[in-house]
């Protein structure tokens, strides 16, 4: 596999050459300064690579769907066709594997960003919490008939228990928008954000992805590009969003809708991890063939629907399991570890949530001795 490496462009604390010194093969990157929509230019494009220095730019993570995509609104037509110049761009200039997601409004979300756990502080989400966010913070209006009775009177007397500064944190983690997702909200325009939502069930929200599917896996197939779609995270609905590249059910739906093998995933560990009833290596095998791009991250799952990120080797998913999977594909598939610990300097350097040097360089260490001791056995 390839070891790759985020990095969020001239602004991330991490420099470019500090990034060039870690032992990686490429690099993962976007253009998140050109507003979401909008065609990204063969010009910014460039510009970009020469940032890099001389690495090369292995994955985009993410050209963004916008959210009139997602909800298929009149300007789905223009914002598709966008989308497709903006893939033909970067296949111009020879970057042809793309990430994206598919979750409505939100992208990553958490309760808590700086939870200790031994080995260094992590990100957590927990259930109690966005239950309590959603019932009572954001007053939802139909969001305790969306939770069995029982979590609902758990939460509430959670959120009894949290003090101000704890319903401060919940409330700015879920809305200010974690790193790599474009948006950012408080509550009022985040209640109009998920507005339309209320008439856009989990069917309807699939025809949509399929439309946006068969606009844009031609244009990938003709330019010779892989389209890796991230996984739901976490992988259930969310403030009453629908959310459905959470399951194997629901990635062999989304595979089947344009069955091309530019139409691919982006396997996210600890994504689909959160989730007991997602089988990690099994998924590896089933999709080997349509995995374009790899997340390798740990989880320790919790009652309620609860998780924190974990060592990359220390967790839910059996992470030796899944890498010997994943070695079994042909091609050399480009991964990246997803997230790491706050560790050392991290915190002074104000690295951006997940995205920590150090804590993320162990990761790296641990996840590429694991494959070198796994091609060697
Ligand atoms: C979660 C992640 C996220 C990702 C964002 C934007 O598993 O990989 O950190 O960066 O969804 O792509
Ligand atoms: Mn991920």
């Amino acid at each position: 596999m390839l070891s790759t490496w985020r990095w969020y462009g001239p602004h991330d604390p991490i420099t470019i050459d500090e990034v060039a010194a870690l032992d990686i093969e490429g690099v993962v990157t976007a253009l998140h300064h050109v507003p979401n929509g909008e065609v990204w230019s063969r010009a910014e494009i460039r510009q970009r690579k020469q940032e890099l220095q001389g690495l090369d730019w292995s994955v985009v993570e993410s050209v963004p769907v916008h959210e009139g995509i997602k909800q298929h609104t009149e300007a789905a037509p223009v914002l598709l066709s966008n989308y497709q110049a903006c893939l033909r761009n970067l296949a111009a200039e020879g970057i042809t594997t793309v990430c994206y997601n598919f979750m409505p409004v939100l992208d990553w979300t958490r309760t808590r960003l700086a939870v200790p756990v031994p080995g260094g502080t992590t990100v957590a989400l927990y259930g109690l919490d966005l239950v309590a966010f959603d019932c009572f913070i954001l007053a939802r209006a139909h969001a305790a008939a969306d939770y069995p009775a029982e979590i609902v009177e758990l939460a509430a007397d959670h959120y009894e228990g949290m003090s101000a500064a704890d319903r401060e944190e919940v409330s700015a983690t879920m809305l200010k928008g974690l790193p790599g997702s474009e948006e950012s909200f408080d509550l009022a325009s985040f209640r109009d954000a998920i507005a339309p939502y209320l008439h856009i069930d989990r069917g309807t929200f699939k025809d949509n992805l399929q439309r946006f599917l068969e606009a844009v896996v031609p244009t990938a197939t003709e330019e010779g590009m892989k389209l890796s779609i991230h996984p739901d995270d976490p992988p259930w609905p969310v403030v009453g969003l629908p959310r459905i590249v959470s399951t194997a059910d629901d990635l062999r739906e989304l595979l089947a809708m344009v069955d091309a093998p530019a139409n691919g995933l982006c396997l996210c560990t600890g994504s689909l991890g959160s989730r007991s009833d997602n089988d990690l290596p099994a998924m590896a095998r089933e999709f080997l063939d349509r995995i374009h791009f790899v997340h390798l991250r740990n989880v320790r799952r919790a009652p309620h629907e609860s998780f924190a990120e974990s060592g990359h080797l220390q967790g839910d998913v059996d992470m030796a399991a899944v890498v010997r999977e994943l070695l079994q594909g042909e091609g050399n598939v480009p991964f990246r570890p997803d997230h790491g610990f706050t560790l050392f300097g991290d915190r002074e350097r104000r690295t951006n949530p997940g995205y920590s040097l150090y804590g993320r360089m162990r990761g790296l260490a641990e996840l590429q001795g694991l494959q070198a001791g796994l091609r060697s056995s």
